[in-house]
Formats: C-alpha cells, sequence, structure tokens
C-alpha cells in the first residue's frame, strides 16, 4: 500500500518559496516514475535456491531494488524499542559526552566518531570537503521553525554495538543470501549506520557517489564499489526519502555539478526516490548518484544501513580512510571485522529460533564459531574502527 504522502509533498513545497510548485511537481512525479518501475517486490529464490534472476537483471539495469515486507512487525518493534533507548542516551549537545540529566552518553567512551549532528534542515556536506569532496554542490537548506532544536541527531555510525535489533537485522538470512548473490559467496562487510531524518528538522544529504577507491582502476565495473541495504522503520517517502539517478552506478565518476546546471536546478532530472513501506529493504549500489533533500515533511525516517563489498575490491587494498583510518585490508584484518557478523547470525539465532540461520562461507572454512553473550557484545565496542572504507 502506498503511504498518503500529499500533506507532507504541500508542507514541503511551501518551504521552498518561489520554487515550491517546481518542488511540489518534481516530487509528484518522482513518486510516480519509482512506482513505475520494474524494481520492486519481496526477495525471491529459485528452485535452486538463487536469487531470481529478473531481480539481478534489475538491480543491474537501475543500481537499486526495493524488496518489501522483509523486516516484520516484531523485528521492526524490536528496533523502534531500541532507538528510544538508544536516543535517550544521546549527549546533551553535539560530540558532548553526557546526557541531559548527566549521565554518560551514548559512544562517549568510544575513541570512533560516532553521532553525527546537524543543523535542522540543513545540509551539512553538501559543497564542503568533507567524505573526500564527494558531495559537489550544497542543495537548498529551507528555514526551520523558530522553535526547532539548534541542533539535530544526522547519522550514527558503528551502530551495530548499540542495538542488538540492528545487529540482528544485519544477519537477516534472506538478506545475506542477496549479498552472497550480487558479491560473491566470500563477501565482505562495509559500514553500518543509522540515517535520521525527523519530520520538520532532518537534514539533507546532498547528491553524491559513494565509492572512493576504485573509479580509475582497470577492472572497474558496477559493482566495484559494492552496495549498502537500506531498511526502513517507518517507511521512506519522495519528501523524507533518499533519490537516485536510476542507471548511474555503470557510468564511472560523474560531474554532478554538471548535471545540476543541465537539469536547471538541485532537481536533477531522471532522478527518482526510494519510496518504501516500513519493513522494506533497499539494495542501493553505492556508485548510483544518490542523496536526500531535508525532511521538511510530517513522517520521520530512519534508515538502518549496512553494506557489504566484494571481497576482491578490499583484500589488499588501501582504504579511502573515510569511515575509518586510512590502512590496507588484509586478510586478517577483514576476518577480524567479519566478527561482527557472525555475533550478528548467533544473536538472531537466540531471538528467532525457528528461522533457519544464514551460513556464512568464510566461517564454514575456516570453522569458525561464535556465541553471543556479553562478553561478545562488549566485544563489539568501536568495532567501525576498522570500517572497509572504499
Ligand atoms: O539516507 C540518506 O539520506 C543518505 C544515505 C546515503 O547517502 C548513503 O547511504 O550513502
Amino acid at each position: 500500500m502506498k503511504q498518503d504522502t500529499r500533506k507532507s509533498i504541500e508542507a514541503c513545497a511551501a518551504r521552498y518559496g518561489e520554487q515550491a510548485d517546481a518542488m511540489r511537481n518534481y516530487l509528484l512525479e518522482g513518486e510516480k516514475q519509482a512506482y513505475a518501475l520494474d524494481n520492486r517486490g519481496p526477495i525471491r529464490f529459485d528452485a535452486n535456491g538463487d536469487l531470481a534472476q529478473d531481480i539481478l537483471d534489475a538491480y543491474s539495469r537501475y543500481g537499486f531494488y526495493v524488496f518489501t515486507d522483509v523486516l516484520q512487525e516484531d523485528e521492526l518493534e524490536d528496533i523502534k524499542q531500541d532507538l528510544e533507548a538508544m536516543r535517550k542516551t544521546f549527549p546533551a549537545e553535539p560530540f558532548g559526552k553526557l546526557t541531559t540529566d548527566g549521565k554518560p552518553a551514548l559512544g562517549a567512551d568510544c575513541q570512533s566518531l560516532n553521532l553525527i549532528w546537524a543543523k535542522p534542515l540543513g545540509d551539512p556536506l553538501g559543497g564542503t570537503d568533507l567524505a573526500n569532496g564527494r558531495h559537489q554542490i550544497k542543495l537548498y537548506e529551507p528555514e526551520a521553525d523558530s522553535d526547532a532544536p539548534k541542533d539535530v541527531p544526522f547519522v550514527l555510525m558503528g551502530s551495530l554495538q548499540f542495538s542488538d535489533a540492528c545487529l540482528r537485522a544485519y544477519a537477516h538470512p534472506e538478506l545475506l543470501k542477496v549479498a552472497e548473490a550480487v558479491n560473491g559467496k566470500d563477501f565482505a562487510p562495509f559500514h553500518e549506520s543509522l540515517f535520521i531524518k525527523d519530520p520538520g528538522i532532518g537534514a539533507a544529504v546532498s547528491w553524491h557517489q559513494d565509492g572512493n577507491t576504485h573509479w580509475d582502476s582497470n577492472d572497474f565495473d558496477e559493482g566495484i564499489h559494492g552496495f549498502n541495504f537500506m531498511a526502513q522503520v517507518y517507511g521512506s517517502t519522495a519528501v523524507n526519502g533518499v533519490w537516485v539517478l536510476p542507471g548511474s552506478h555503470k557510468l564511472g565518476k560523474i560531474d554532478i555539478t554538471k548535471l545540476v546546471e543541465e537539469s536547471g536546478s538541485e532537481r536533477i532530472e531522471g532522478t527518482v526516490p526510494l519510496v518504501c513501506n516500513p519493513g522494506d529493504v533497499v539494495i542501493c549500489n553505492r556508485q548510483l548518484v544518490h542523496g536526500s533533500f531535508p525532511n521538511s515533511g510530517f513522517e520521520p525516517r530512519v534508515t538502518v544501513n549496512f553494506g557489504f563489498h566484494r571481497r576482491s575490491s578490499v583484500l589488499g587494498v588501501m582504504g579511502a580512510g573515510m569511515h575509518s583510518q586510512a590502512e590496507v585490508y588484509d586478510a586478517a584484518l577483514i576476518a577480524k571485522r567479519s566478527q561482527v557478523l557472525g555475533y550478528a547470525i548467533e544473536a538472531r539465532k537466540q531471538r528467532y529460533p525457528a528461522e533457519e540461520a544464514y551460513r556464512y562461507q568464510p566461517f564454514v572454512e575456516s570453522h569458525q564459531t561464535f556465541t553471543w553473550d556479553e562478553t561478545a557484545k562488549t566485544s563489539l565496542k568501536d568495532y567501525n574502527l576498522h570500517d572497509l572504507s572504499i
């Protein structure tokens, strides 16, 4: 069932001043085009247990596919409860160490950067050198209401150490079968985060492509920088969701400034939003041109984001130093970083004992086994210092 987003589209358009009509038309038209694409439906396997070929073909054609109804009600409820609990422990101010009631804040004792803040309805990355300057243009920043908070939560990195429910979603057996079909049985982890876009205040992520390391590689192809799963807790709309330029993952590094010039505005022609219901999970190629506008509508969006790479894309590669310090990813480091998946699979087994658990080929080959308990949970602290950032 499609979400009714008309009120949010109107509210969003109203914040764009003389561009209001253009924004409204863009949102409405993009939503229509998104639903017209043939890249949406449940995860399906063929008689051999392989991911259906038409899904792989559509993913290759467009660079994304919307898997519907992947996370069920109980799993979404667990994630929402964790989100609520985490938010109570957010620091009282950006990068602070204490909560508003003076307790140690989430991640206060971590070495790695976790919670990133932004100004309400801002675009903190666009037109800056952050993330190797990949967000080439600054998006329009609508004025937030006068009672909006000064800073709003934006992205939480290393999220699996803070939420058991997100950790369990990371080990969803059907999603991991998809990862295997796209990146091979020895697929490697990338990075996990939450994108938080609260209604009326959530910040933008300007247009960009994610890859960094392999654009000029002799082996360059559409899958070399991996993909992200984007699991939607509350759904995702034209107003609050990520927009993508279908097919752009095949084109190499794109001059986004030029695209914007050619489109006559930041509303890049041919782009569509990732429209999802709660529980849907998008597989999104990291090379796609994508971005999200400030959330000036009424629906919240929280994306549980987790990505995977081909092993050949990371093994022996010098990292980009964007999600973690720059280092060479040797087999031992990849094995260490993959342990999170071992714990996630065990954590999921405890919550869903009747479900057939995913068997990760590298663990089978190395006879590695894992136990999910308090010691394991403690060991996840700062696991993201070694995200495989390419
Ligand atoms: O969720 C968003 O708004 C942006 C996501 C994104 O840019 C990414 O996952 O690379």
